[in-house]
């Protein structure tokens, strides 16, 4: 019986997420879902690159959390449009939220659309929000074991972002070995390195985003 409502709701997600790729394709807007663990530096990612962005850049994020509108003040500084998702314990985003969300937003003045998903390496990759990529973080202070423990979403996220490298000599983390993890769940898969806090690797991050919106906009 469980199993027939969870199916249910998911594919009722689907459809929502469906209507949301079509939109997303007429109005032009290059969709990236960032999915981690609480903590692994989503937000701090998204500073970095809303500071790096020229202020002309027509660039928009959403970001969900359980609680709290902490992300979306944090990200607002940057002078961007931001919307905070409350979902108030449910631990991802889906479809109907993101469609809300967007509502009362001019998706024609919108060329690249973040979403920040809810802090958590399972649940959120369930859920299909018809964005063009997910992405996953894996921070240097989880362990390089992560992406055998959580393999869906580093089989179904085309970039790994490794964060807080800065970090490296102080924790027994094994880069190379986390890298050969995640491209054995996926092989060939993307992946970059940052620090947050020292400014590293946010042109590799950035040439990816281009290079995937070029891909997009080509479909
Ligand atoms: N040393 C270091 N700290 C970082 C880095 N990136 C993020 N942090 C810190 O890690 C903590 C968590 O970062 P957030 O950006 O809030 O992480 P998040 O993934 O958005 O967290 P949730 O939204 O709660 O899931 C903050 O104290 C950041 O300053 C980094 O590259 N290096
Ligand atoms: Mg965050």
């Amino acid at each position: 019986m469980r199993v027939d409502v969870e199916e249910k709701v998911l594919s009722e997600n689907d459809k929502l997420a469906l209507g949301l790729r079509e939109s997303f394709r007429a109005h032009k807007v290059f969709c990236v879902n960032l999915i981690s663990s609480p903590g692994s530096g989503k937000t701090a990612l998204l500073e970095r690159t809303l500071e790096a962005l020229p202020k002309t850049a027509r660039v928009a994020v959403l970001t969900g959390d359980i609680q709290t509108e902490n992300d979306a003040r944090r990200l607002a500084r940057a002078g961007f449009p931001v919307k905070q998702i409350t979902t108030g314990g449910t631990c991802h985003l889906d479809a109907s939220m993101i469609i809300k969300a967007l509502a009362d937003w001019d998706l024609d003045a919108i060329d690249i659309l973040f979403v920040e998903n809810v802090g958590n390496l399972v649940c959120p990759t369930s859920y299909d929000l018809g964005e063009h990529a997910k992405i996953v973080l894996l921070s240097v202070t989880e362990g390089e074991d992560k992406p055998l423990k959580y393999p869906s979403i580093f089989a179904a996220a085309e970039l790994c972002i490794i964060n807080k490298i800065d970090l490296l000599p102080y924790v027994p983390f094994k880069l190379d070995q986390a890298i050969a993890n995640a491209r054995q769940v996926h092989p060939g898969m993307e992946v970059v390195q940052t620090s947050c806090t020292k400014l590293q690797g946010l042109d590799a991050w950035l040439g990816w985003i281009e290079r995937r919106r070029a891909r997009a906009m080509e479909a």
